[in-house]
C-alpha cells in the first residue's frame, strides 16, 4: 500500500464492477460526490476506500484495484453485511439523515436500531481505515453516511488529522432537534479537525445546535469561521461550496459528437424550445411541483402549445426504501395526466426519460436546452445548475434555479431564481426565461461562466486543504 498524501473516506467508490455476458467490467460510479472528487486523486494519488456492497469477492476487489491503480490511485472496498446495509444504509443514512437534513421530517423513521448499526458500520470503516493509516495521510471523509467515523476513529487510537465534508444541507435547530441521537451525533462530529459545509446558512444551522445542544463547548468565530473547543481538540467549521471541473465540462461540450448529438436532438425535436431538467428520483428533487407548474404553464399560455417541450430525466435511485417507489408513481402519474391533456399529433409536451442517459447524451442536451429547470425543494449544491452553464460555450440559455439549492447563493445574479412549492412562480419564470431576448440570456450566462470558471472543483479543493494542510492546497492549485 503506497502512502498517499490523501485517504478519501465515502459511502461510494468511484468505481463499480458489474458482469456483462459472463466477464466482470469496472465502470465509473455517476453523482455529484464522484463527479467532484475524481480529480483530486487524478492529481494527487491517495486511497479511497470505500463501501463495496454486500457481496465479498476476491475477484471484484481486484478488478477494483487494477482499474483505481491505473488510474492513479489505491481502492478498497468495505464490505458490509445485508443486515447492515438494510440498518445503516436504507435505515439511518437514508431514512433518518438524508430527510432530516433536508426538511422532510414525514420521510423520518427514528428506529432505534438504525443507529446502533449507524455507529457500528461507521466503526467498521475506521477499521479499514486504521489498517492502510499510516499515520501522515490526511483523511478526507464524506458525507451523512459517515459523521461518526472521526468518532470511531478517535476511540480506535487515531491522533491525525480528519476532515469532514457534508454534501447534504445542515438542517436548523428546529429540525435537527427532532433527532433522538442529536446530541451524541453533534458530539462525534467535534471529533473532526474540519467540519465544511456547502453554505453560510448550513454553517449557521450547525453553529446554532451547537450552541443549544452542546452549550458547554467554548465556540470563538474569526472572519466567519468558527472553532469549537471539545476535550482537547478544535474544530473549524466553515463553508466550502462545491463546484465542477468548469474546463472539462467546456472541453467536453464543445466535442464535435457533443455538437453532432445537439443536432440530432434539436431536429428531431423540430421547431421550439426545450426545456430540461436532469435529476436522481429523489422527492427531495422536486419533480412532481416542477411537472405541475409545466402544465401550468400550458394552461396559461395555449399559444405555446406544439411550441415547447420539457425534457425530464429521472434517474432511478434507492429503489428499496419506501418513499422512492411512490415517487415514482406519482411522477409517472402527473407525466401522464399532462401528456393527456396537451397532447396534440406530433407534439408531446413532457419526454420523459427513466434511466441515466451516456455523459455524451447528457452534454447534447445541456447544449439544445433553451431552459434548464433545477427546482429541487432543498438541495446541498445542486451540480446540475452548474454544469448546464459549463457546458453553454455559446454563452446561451437560461438558468432556472431553486432558492433552496445551496448553488442559489452563489448563482443568484444569472440565473432566474424562484420559490418551487410556488407553481405559479415558476411558471412566470418559464415564461419570462423562453422569451428572454439572446443578449439578456447572454449577460446572464456569461456572468455565471465567468463565476464558475474561477469557483471551480480545483478551487473547492484547495480552499478546503488550505484549512487542513496548506502544503497540499499549493499542489491543488492548478
Ligand atoms: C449530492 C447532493 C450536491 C445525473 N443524471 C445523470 C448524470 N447525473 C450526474 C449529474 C451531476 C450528478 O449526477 C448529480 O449531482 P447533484 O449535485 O445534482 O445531486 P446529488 O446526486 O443529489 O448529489 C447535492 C452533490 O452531492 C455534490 O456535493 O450538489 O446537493 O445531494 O454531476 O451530471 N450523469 C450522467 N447521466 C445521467 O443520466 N452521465
Amino acid at each position: 500500500m503506497s502512502d498517499g498524501q490523501v485517504m478519501v473516506v465515502s459511502n461510494r467508490l468511484p468505481l463499480s464492477t458489474t458482469v456483462e455476458f459472463g466477464t466482470l467490467k469496472v465502470k465509473r460510479s455517476s453523482g455529484g460526490l464522484v463527479t467532484a472528487l475524481e480529480p483530486i486523486l487524478k492529481d494527487h494519488g491517495g486511497i479511497w476506500i470505500g463501501n463495496g456492497g454486500t457481496q465479498e469477492d476476491k475477484k471484484m476487489v481486484r478488478a477494483l484495484e487494477e482499474e483505481a491503480r491505473s488510474n492513479g490511485f489505491e481502492c478498497v472496498p468495505v464490505f458490509v453485511t445485508e443486515e447492515e446495509d438494510r440498518n445503516f444504509y436504507e435505515g439511518f443514512s437514508n431514512q433518518v439523515l438524508w430527510p432530516l437534513f433536508h426538511d422532510f421530517i414525514g420521510e423520518c423513521r427514528f428506529e432505534p436500531q438504525y443507529w446502533e448499526y449507524y455507529r457500528r458500520v461507521n466503526g467498521k470503516f475506521a477499521e479499514v481505515v486504521m489498517r492502510v493509516y499510516n499515520g501522515k495521510q490526511v483523511l478526507w471523509v464524506h458525507d451523512y453516511q459517515l459523521m461518526h467515523v472521526a468518532g470511531s476513529l478517535r476511540e480506535r487510537g487515531c491522533d491525525g488529522r480528519i476532515a469532514f465534508f457534508l454534501h447534504t444541507p445542515f438542517p436548523s435547530y428546529d429540525v435537527f432537534a427532532k433527532l433522538p441521537w442529536r446530541r451524541d451525533l453533534l458530539l462525534a462530529l467535534l471529533q473532526y479537525d474540519l467540519i465544511g459545509l456547502q453554505t453560510e446558512r448550513d454553517v449557521r444551522n450547525l453553529v446554532s445546535c451547537l450552541r443549544r445542544l452542546v452549550p458547554e463547548a467554548p465556540m470563538t468565530t474569526e472572519h466567519g469561521v468558527h472553532h469549537v473547543a471539545w476535550h482537547g481538540r478544535k474544530a473549524v467549521i466553515q463553508d466550502f461550496p462545491i463546484s465542477i471541473d468548469f474546463e472539462e465540462f467546456a472541453q467536453a461540450a464543445s466535442n464535435l459528437a457533443v455538437e453532432e448529438r445537439m443536432r440530432t436532438i434539436l431536429a428531431r425535436m423540430g421547431m421550439g424550445q426545450v426545456i430540461f431538467g436532469v435529476d436522481r428520483q429523489d422527492y427531495t428533487k422536486g419533480i412532481p411541483h416542477r411537472l405541475r407548474a409545466y402544465g401550468e404553464l400550458l394552461r396559461r399560455n395555449p399559444g405555446m402549445i406544439g411550441k415547447v417541450k420539457l425534457v425530464q430525466i429521472v434517474v432511478p435511485s434507492r429503489q428499496n426504501i419506501p418513499g422512492y417507489e411512490a415517487l415514482k408513481s406519482r411522477i409517472e402519474h402527473l407525466v401522464a395526466s399532462i401528456n393527456g391533456e396537451f397532447t396534440q399529433p406530433g407534439w408531446v409536451p413532457i419526454h420523459y426519460i427513466h434511466r441515466a442517459i451516456p455523459r455524451e447524451e447528457l452534454l447534447a442536451l445541456y447544449r439544445a436546452a433553451h431552459v434548464a429547470l433545477v427546482t429541487p425543494l432543498k438541495d446541498g449544491m445542486n451540480l446540475v445548475a452548474k454544469e448546464f452553464c459549463a457546458s453553454r460555450i455559446d454563452d446561451r440559455g437560461v438558468l432556472i434555479l431553486s432558492e433552496f439549492a445551496g448553488a442559489a447563493a452563489e448563482m443568484y445574479r444569472g440565473a432566474l431564481l424562484v420559490n418551487p412549492f410556488d407553481l405559479e412562480g415558476v411558471a412566470d419564470a418559464l415564461d419570462q426565461a423562453l422569451q428572454m431576448p439572446v443578449p439578456q440570456q447572454q449577460e446572464r450566462m456569461r456572468k455565471l461562466r465567468r463565476f464558475l470558471k474561477h469557483a471551480n472543483v480545483h478551487r473547492w479543493v484547495q480552499d478546503f486543504m488550505g484549512e487542513i494542510e496548506p502544503a497540499m492546497a499549493a499542489r491543488a492549485h492548478r
